[in-house]
Formats: C-alpha cells, structure tokens, sequence
C-alpha cells in the first residue's frame, strides 16, 4: 500500500505512535509518505522506503496566525497526487482529520478516492478537543473519516460521551517495539548517578501539567525519606521551572536530576527501579508500557486508559489523581523488598509483552484493508490511482 501518515514531530505520544508505525510499515514492504511540519524525532534512520514532506506556511503580513492547517491541506494534495497515495492515516484529530477532510473532497473533484484513518489519541478528545472552540469542527471530521481508531477503550468511551458520532470506532491499541524497550546492561551508567545502594524513580513526559510532575517530585519525597534514592526527570515542558522550584523548597534538589530531552530513553529506563505517572488524564500511558517492556514497575493514577495499561498489584499500582500518600506507599512496598521489587519487574514486562509491535502492526494493515474496501464499495465512481 501507498500510506502518507500525517502526525506531530515532537516527542509526544501520538507523533511517537505514528513514527514507530510508519517505519514498521515501511519494513513489511508498505510505502510510507511522512507529512507534517518538521523531521518527526523517532524518523532518524533512513529507509527506502519512506519519505518525509515537509509542509512549509508561507508568512505574510496579514496572518496573524499563519494558517497552517491549509498548508497542510495543499500538501496532502500534492503528495497524493503525486505519489498516488491509497489512503491516508491521520494521527492526532486536530486539525489533521479536518485537514485531510478537505484534502479528500478537493481530490474527489479530480476524480480521485483518497479514504482517510484518523487515529484519536487523547488530548485530541479529552481536553483541547471538546473545547468549544473547535468542538464542532473535530465532531464532524471524525463522522467524514473513513476509518476512526481509539488507542485505549477508556478513549473510545469518552469519544462517544463528549461527541455525537455516528461512526463506529476501532480500538488499536499502542504498542512497544520489544527490540528497542528492552532491559540493557547500561550499569555503568547507574554507578554515575546512584551509589550502590541507591534507587532510581524516573517520570518521562513533556512536563506539561496535565502531567502533574509536582506530584512526582511530591512523591519522591515520601519515598526517599524511607529509601535511599535519586529522581530521574526526562523531558522538557512549560512546567520545567516551577517543578525546578519545587524541588528547591522541598530541599530534594541535589537529589533530582533534570535530563532534559532524551533520545536513547530505554538505556535511563534499564537502570530505573520504578516509573512515577501520576497524570490528571491519560488515553493510553505510552511512557509507562515503554517503562515496562524494560522491566519498571508503575506507580500511575487509575484515570483514562491507565488501567488497560498498569495492572493493580501486577505490574505496578494504581492511585486516585492527586493522592500522594497512596502513591508513596505503593512505591516504598515494591522498592523495600528485593523479591517483590523482582517479580514487580517480571511481571511489568509480561504484560508489556503484550502490546509488542509484531502483534498490533497486522491489526492496522487489516484495517487499513477493510477501510480501503468499505470505500471502494461507497464511492465507484471516484478513480483510485494507478
Ligand atoms: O500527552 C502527551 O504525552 C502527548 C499526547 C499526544 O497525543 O501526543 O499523548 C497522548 O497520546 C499518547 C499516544 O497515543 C498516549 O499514550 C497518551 O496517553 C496521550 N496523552 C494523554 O491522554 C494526556
């Protein structure tokens, strides 16, 4: 098949998801068309079979807000024609699903049949979403998909409550590429930040604050009052300085590490002892199976998609949004006993074993097919390209 994958190219989730699934695609022989406004972070290596459209937004004096949506409308066209792409996978509803709603009638008036996927992942739907500032748009383009797929059930339930939609809603879950999220011997690499009897806790996200970092660091220090440890924080975000700030009035900044953006995220992940997610809303929790697939227990709140993901007493704990103390004493009964910390870690990557890549790639590539079948059955008329 001829794919163009439409998603963000920072280091959020979804543009993580559509990166790892391209590249996977692209090794099964797929033709892969990246969209989006810059080189997505997770593209690094090079592939025949893909290429990267980068969509430029012309600036003028007039545009306030330059308006990229409409960029990106032109180069969807562009590159479907062109590269006679079969369909269409948008990552992220807004404004991707919409964007690529219009890119699909422009098409259709050169007789052309472009189906578009859109694939919600959280946010899209349960915060910026639902604001009435783009409700209405977002509602319609999910009803004009020709496919539309959740990352967790959590998601597609919350989808239908927030949203009239009359389209039926494939839950695909996200997945771990097991070859790269594995436990490596980086020992080396502890020794320089932990002492030997140390703990590593570690929070990856962006830091914004649906992410509740402060909860983190708050939990940290409940933990290291009863355990010797240091706090891993990867990543970067709007909430960087006040956590900075946190951390110095709590008087636990020596004992925190900011890292800032990391690349090789698992070889952190191979030294760490328990991952901390204490999210307000979470679709799926993408961070926390990539902690399990190398070996982290969670401790994570019970909201949204988390539960799909962190198993009670399993593979880590669950806690309500906010509640610190439940939190620290969940961490403090997996880090204080060496067997139970063990079989925590076990456990984490069963479960993540789960959710590997090899497993969910097939699952897209079938409905990618019923999709493109479903749409030939509904519009004859229009030409696919050949
Ligand atoms: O919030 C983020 O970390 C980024 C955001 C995104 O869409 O880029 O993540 C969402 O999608 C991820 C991939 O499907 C999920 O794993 C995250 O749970 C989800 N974030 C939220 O729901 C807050």
């Amino acid at each position: 098949m001829r794919i163009g994958i439409v998603c963000y190219p920072t280091y959020g989730g979804s543009g993580v998801i559509a990166t790892e699934l391209g590249k996977a695609l692209a090794e099964r022989g797929h033709v892969i068309h990246f969209i989006t406004y810059s080189q997505p972070v997770r593209l690094e290596s090079f592939s025949e079979n893909i290429s990267y459209h980068e969509v430029p937004v012309p600036a003028y004096p007039l545009f306030l807000f330059p308006p990229y949506e409409i960029a990106l409308t032109s180069k969807m066209v562009d590159v479907a024609r062109f590269e006679k792409l079969d369909l269409l996978h948008v990552h992220y509803a807004i404004p991707h699903a919409s964007s690529a709603y219009l890119a699909k009638k422009i098409l259709a008036k050169e007789n052309i049949a472009l189906p578009f996927i859109t694939t919600l992942h959280g946010t899209d739907i349960t915060l910026v979403g639902k604001d009435k500032s783009y409700e209405p748009v977002v509602t319609f383009a999910i009803n004009e998909s020709d496919g539309v797929t959740a990352v967790s059930e959590s998601l597609k339930k919350d989808t239908y409550a927030y949203f009239k939609i009359q389209n039926e809603i494939e839950v695909i879950p996200n997945f771990v590429d097991l070859q790269r999220f594995s436990k490596q011997p980086k020992e080396h690499f502890r020794k320089a930040i932990a002492a030997d009897n140390e703990k590593l806790v570690i929070h990856t996200s962006n830091f914004r604050k649906v992410k509740r970092v402060q909860d983190v660091v708050k939990v940290f220090q409940k933990i290291r009052e009863k355990i010797q440890s240091k706090l891993l924080l990867v990543g970067d975000g709007p909430e960087r300085a006040n956590i900075e700030q946190l951390c110095r009035e709590l008087n636990i900044y020596n004992d925190v590490r900011f890292l800032g953006k990391q690349d090789p995220i698992e070889e952190l992940l191979s030294v760490s002892d328990i991952f901390i997610l204490p999210s307000e809303t979470e679709s799926f929790g993408l961070a926390a199976l990539e902690a399990m697939a190398c070996q982290v227990p969670v401790i994570s709140t019970n909201t949204g998609g988390l539960p799909e993901v962190n198993v009670q007493g399993v593979t880590g704990f669950l806690s309500n949004v906010g509640d610190i103390n439940d939190m620290a004493e969940h961490a403090i009964h997996i880090l204080e006993d060496p067997q139970r910390l063990a079989q925590f870690k076990k456990n984490a990557l069963q479960h993540a074993a789960k959710f590997e890549l090899k497993n969910i790639l097939p699952v897209y590539e079938k409905y990618y097919e019923k999709v493109l079948q479903r749409s030939r059955k509904k519009n004859p008329l229009i030409r696919e390209q050949v």
